[in-house]
């Protein structure tokens, strides 16, 4: 008489199978379904924050430790806690954080992942892009699209004006993770350590950041802004008008993104960027989005509340010059007693671009 199996004996059947089928470089999927097509987002990122206090000291001792010029460029990179030895802040994104001292070039060079600089100290230096130099001043905005040539430099004497003499930082953000995960990597030295100035500074911003544009002369077929500068006073006061005109967003307070004035798109194809302004006594609602965001503290103070799909939760005290990143889908909620400006940037035009970007505002 045949017994029936008893049950528990189908588990060594199915590993025996596992097992066979693997030397042939197969796998089942039903064992890994969950996890590949999550019910929602489930970064393996984690949120973090480098106050300025601890990482500026770190960031001057690395002038004293190499050259910029031997660099190439001499950056501190913020890894995210989870991602140690990816050189990556989120998934898809890269952030760092530049010294440039007074005198020194960041050779010219161009590559095909998309750069943005953010201004958070000092004076007297410059980038660099097609021909034109952008000065940068603390809380400008600066672009170095996809395969354009780029060099910065700091033309400051160390006996200059304490305006030039210092040091000069500024946050990099690039899209270094998406582009090798697209294994769509290129890059070139230049020939000349800093490229030759083929048009005046504030050409572009002039041809293109007054609501206005070329008539004649069509805007150039590319997929990245006319303009490689976005200067802080005037997105500054463009939050400090709407802050005392407008209704405040529950979630935002005032926010405002940049644009390619031309499309009305991302300066990048891969890259937003956004500045706001929370003002004094501001007490967010929180909200989640799927593109994980780099945030750099402007000026004041605040607090930000970042807590995962899980319920983990952490609460960062922001003062000037800090940076701290949000995962995918970790809610954010953000407060300021005294009133702060935010800059950030995320992934969200190429989430957008291919239909996969949500946002859930929370009460
Ligand atoms: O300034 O070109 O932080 O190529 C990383 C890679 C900056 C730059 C970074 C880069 C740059």
């Amino acid at each position: 008489m045949d017994l029936q199996p008893p049950p528990d004996t189908a588990l060594p059947d199915r590993q025996r199978f596992y097992q066979a089928i693997d030397r042939h470089h197969l796998t089942p999927l039903w064992e890994v379904l969950h996890a590949l097509v999550p019910s929602q987002p489930q970064s393996p990122c984690v949120s973090a924050h480098w106050p300025y206090a601890t990482v500026r000291p770190f960031l001057l001792a690395s002038g004293q430790v190499i050259s910029a010029e031997e660099a190439v460029r001499r950056v501190l990179v913020l890894e995210n806690p989870a991602l140690r030895g990816q050189s990556a802040i989120t998934q898809s994104l890269y952030a760092g954080l530049q010294l440039l001292l007074p005198g020194e070039i960041a050779p010219s060079h161009r590559h095909t992942q998309s750069a943005l600089r953010f201004v958070v100290e000092g004076q007297g230096a410059y980038t660099a892009v097609n021909g034109e130099r952008a000065t940068m001043r603390p809380g400008d905005f600066i672009i170095t699209p996809s395969w354009t040539w780029h060099d910065h430099g700091h033309t400051g004497q160390p006996g200059d004006s304490v305006d030039s003499s210092g040091p000069v930082v500024w946050l990099d953000g690039l899209d270094i993770p998406l582009v090798r995960f697209l294994d769509a990597g290129f890059a070139e030295n230049g020939a000349v350590r800093s490229q030759s100035v083929t048009q005046p500074e504030g050409t572009s911003l002039a041809r293109f950041g007054h609501n206005m544009a070329p008539v004649r002369q069509d805007a150039p077929a590319t997929l990245h802004s006319p303009l490689f500068s976005y200067p802080y006073e005037r997105s500054r006061e463009a939050l400090d008008t709407l802050s005392r005109n407008a209704p405040l967003d529950p979630w935002d307070g005032v926010k405002l993104r940049y644009v390619n004035p031309v499309t009305g798109g991302a300066p990048v194809p891969t890259m937003a960027a956004c500045m706001q302004l929370l003002p004094a006594g501001f007490a967010g609602q929180p909200s989640r989005q799927t593109d994980g965001a780099v945030y750099s503290v402007v000026e004041g103070e605040g607090e930000a509340t970042i807590t995962s799909s899980t319920g983990t939760s952490h609460r960062f005290t922001l003062s000037a010059c800090d940076h701290f990143v949000v995962p995918s889908w970790h809610t954010l909620q953000l407060a300021s007693a005294s009133g702060c400006v935010l800059f950030s940037f995320s992934d969200r035009p190429v989430q957008q671009a291919l239909g996969l970007h949500r946002e859930e505002r929370l009460p």
